[in-house]
């Protein structure tokens, strides 16, 4: 695992994580600018999926992208945490491995699921974050690498601190 900072769109990895949402519609976020950086055959693709609820994931080509698949994850949105939010979260995580690990994808880069548009606690996901990214990768190495790409410096250091602090 790693902790990166910049734009998720340039990670030359297996697949990238999208924080989209559960329409698989194009929005804003990071979600905006891995369409832009896509192309259209992206909706178009995704269009054919029809949609992905909460807590899953969905498998789709990077079209004009340097990696060549994206998951897209759909994150909860925060509502103060009493609607199944670390759960929901967790499970994109979770879930977003598992189809990693059924398709052969070996490099992964996740942005900071819901810390957007959706407003959950950025350090409070973070923590789930990498709780469910270690426990998946425990004992399973059909996965190699993990990177945390956070398009601002506190969010970076909001990863540092919790990965200085594991075992
Ligand atoms: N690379 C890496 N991280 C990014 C990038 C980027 N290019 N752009 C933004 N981020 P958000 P959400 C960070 O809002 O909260 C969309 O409309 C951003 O700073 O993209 O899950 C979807 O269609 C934040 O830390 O996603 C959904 O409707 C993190 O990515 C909704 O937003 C997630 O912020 C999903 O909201």
């Amino acid at each position: 695992m790693s902790v990166h900072t910049g734009d998720i769109t340039r990670q030359a990895v297996d697949a990238i994580v999208n924080a989209a949402n559960s329409a698989l519609k194009r929005g804003g976020g990071v979600d905006g600018a891995i369409h832009a950086a896509a192309g259209p055959a992206l909706q178009a693709e995704l269009d054919g999926i029809g949609g992905c609820p909460t807590g899953e994931c969905r498998l789709s080509h990077g079209h004009a992208l340097p990696a060549p698949w994206i998951i897209h994850a759909v994150g909860p949105v925060w509502h103060g945490g009493t609607a199944d939010e670390d759960a929901l979260l967790e499970s994109c995580y979770r879930s977003a491995l598992a189809l990693a690990r059924r398709h052969g994808l070996r490099t992964l880069a996740f942005p900071a699921i819901s810390t957007g548009i959706y407003g959950f606690p950025k350090d409070r996901a973070a923590r789930i974050a990498v709780t469910a990214v270690l426990d998946e990768l425990a004992g399973d190495d059909a996965v190699a690498e993990v990177r945390f790409v956070c398009f601002d410096d506190e969010t970076a250091e909001i990863y540092r601190g919790i990965l200085s602090q594991r075992p």
